[in-house]
């Protein structure tokens, strides 16, 4: 057996082993070869040919020489945000099209703390309207990183870095760009804490844009993807593991998406949040379990379920947000697949409630996963069978799609480092008028740390060579006809998916393919 442990306070809980061979050989899968180069920094900074510049603590002398660099190893999407990162509506976009589509929401009254007034913004409206009709009609969004503030950070040069509870102003225009129009880099307004506009010296709209994207980098990194795909996928796995037998039909249905989840992070706890690990090296381990417990206490079921966590952000009708789109269509998908494979195996509400193994299982996600938090909406137990339909369609989602959702696209959108820093060296700016491009390379990561940050997106978003897609099931824990059948329809349905994303992606400047059943796995595996 595998037992709970505590990784730190608010946190999900953490299964004991310290090696890879401690675990259950249920999970203990075979790694290719290639898999002692995960996570393995030195290995990238090889494969990436940036040993030479890895030591450097020199500031970049200008942006083309960073271009040099990264040139070498960009990828088609990587490219274009190397060329288009300036840009507004590209800006934009990345908050829906992104890697982090989980923070921006439909602002219908500004938080108190971010007084934007229509004097202010009115200028980058349509003609004759105003903010406050903008609001009223659902086109202006917000993104607010306050959870960040205070947050600890490294202490460099006798400084701490800074890490900006940025908030972000955003209006949906009559063409549906998505263009940024006030940025305020804290969160208590004050004459030192402006509000930059794109009306601004291009410099100081640029260098707030910077602050904004460092803030979305370590919220995407940590309370979406570290927590809100790795860690509850391994609180899933362990209880999966210790209430539900081998035998259990839910086990065998579950089972195939959790491969290689605990190793994964078993490697991840060593190499990336460890004290001198890429992820911890920022905020140090403190700010990131800081961060983590934060994050935790925040999430609530209807915020893991696809549906209800669109609604809730008011994301329903903004145009051209290709998570939505195919996020739903594949909840749908992954929902009706299990809604048949849950209805074969319970036949009653009351073969639900009777089912104690069950309970036990729910009830351990409920202690260890979400730390008996009453406020998540986690369920204790179920007594329904729609209700066990609902909780295992957020499992194999939030492990397949949503991981897939945030993992694939990091080096496309971080690899040019301006574009997604993992840590900015100079506190932001406090008054306007001041900036130029030297503070602009001033307050972006050294050579020595953008390397590193490249080669870091570079592991994350690496693929294995022996990927499992989404639906397939080369196991066989089931053999009989009627679920053998369930999950064909299940791959005929993805594969029609997968096609109509292809499909359109033809017909895009920038492709979204992160959320193509075709390439994705079917657990938390890198
Ligand atoms: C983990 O817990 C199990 C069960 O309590 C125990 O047998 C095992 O030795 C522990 N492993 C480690 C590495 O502590
Ligand atoms: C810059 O580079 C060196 C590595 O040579 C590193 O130790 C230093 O902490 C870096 N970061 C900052 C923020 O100066
Ligand atoms: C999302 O990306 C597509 C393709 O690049 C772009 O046409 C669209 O405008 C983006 N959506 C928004 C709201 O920016
Ligand atoms: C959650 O609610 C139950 C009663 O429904 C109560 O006994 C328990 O103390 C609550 N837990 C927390 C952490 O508030
Ligand atoms: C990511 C992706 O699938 N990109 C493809 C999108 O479509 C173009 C044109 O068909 C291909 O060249 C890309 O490889
Ligand atoms: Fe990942």
């Amino acid at each position: 057996t595998i037992s709970w442990i505590v990784y730190a306070e608010g946190v999900p809980h953490i299964n004991n082993a310290t090696e890879v061979s401690a675990l259950p050989s249920e999970v203990k899968f075979s790694f290719s070869k290639m898999s002692e180069f995960i996570y393995t920094k030195s290995a990238a900074i090889a494969e990436l040919k940036l040993k030479r510049l890895v030591d450097s603590p020199e500031q970049w002398k200008d942006l083309d020489m960073m271009k040099t660099v990264f040139w070498k190893n960009r990828t088609p999407i990587s490219e274009y945000v190397s060329e288009h990162w300036k840009e507004d509506d590209f800006f934009g976009s990345q908050f829906l099209n992104g890697t982090n589509p989980n923070v921006i929401q439909r602002c219908a009254t500004l938080p108190p703390n971010f007084p934007v007034t229509n004097e202010m913004v009115q200028p980058f409206l349509k003609d004759g309207s105003s903010l406050a009709m903008e609001m009223k009609k659902g086109n202006i969004f917000l993104c607010d990183y306050k959870r960040l503030e205070g947050v600890p950070t490294r202490v460099v040069n006798g400084k701490p870095l800074s890490l900006t509870a940025a908030l972000c102003l955003f209006y949906k225009n009559p063409e549906d760009k998505l263009l940024p129009i006030a940025i305020q880099l804290e969160q208590q307004p004050s004459q030192q804490n402006p509000i930059f506009l794109p009306s601004d010296s291009e410099h100081d709209w640029l260098l707030a844009k910077i602050f904004v994207r460092n803030a979305d980098f370590s919220e995407f990194q940590i309370s979406y993807h570290l927590l809100g795909t790795h860690l509850l996928a391994e609180a899933f796995t362990m209880s999966t593991l210790r209430s539900l037998p081998i035998m259990h039909p839910l086990h065998k249905l579950l089972i195939p998406h959790f491969r290689y989840t605990l190793q994964i992070n078993l490697l991840a706890r060593k190499r990336l949040i460890s004290p001198d690990g890429p992820l911890a090296n920022v905020r140090t381990l403190n700010g990131l379990k800081e961060l983590l417990k934060r994050a935790h206490s925040e999430i609530t079921y209807s915020s893991l379920c696809l549906p209800e966590n669109i609604v809730a952000r008011g994301l329903e009708s903004i145009p051209n947000f290709y998570y939505r789109e195919d996020g739903l269509k594949l909840w749908n998908i992954i929902n009706s697949f299990v809604r048949k494979m849950v209805e074969l195996f319970y036949s009653s509400n009351s073969e639900v409630s009777r089912d104690s193994e069950l309970q036990d299982w729910i009830n351990e996600i409920f202690i260890h996963g979400f730390l008996g938090n009453n406020k998540s909406g986690i369920p204790k137990r179920f007594d329904k069978v729609e209700e066990v339909v609902k909780f295992i369609t957020m499992i194999i989602f939030t492990v397949s799609a949503q991981h897939c959702a945030l993992n694939m696209g990091q080096f496309d959108y971080g690899g040019w480092v301006p574009n997604n820093p993992l840590l900015l060296r100079k506190a932001p700016p406090t008054t306007k008028g001041r900036s130029s491009m030297n503070t602009i390379l001033e307050v972006l990561p050294n050579i020595s740390t953008t390397v590193n940050n490249m080669a870091s997106t570079w592991l994350l978003s690496k693929r294995y060579t022996d990927t499992i897609p989404l639906g397939t099931y080369p196991d066989q824990h089931f053999d009989e006809a009627v679920p053998l059948q369930i999950i064909k329809q299940f791959q005929a349905e993805l594969s029609y998916l997968s096609g109509s994303i292809i499909k359109r992606n033809a017909t895009l400047t920038l492709p979204y393919n992160y959320l193509n059943p075709a390439e994705m796995e079917n657990s938390v595996s890198i």
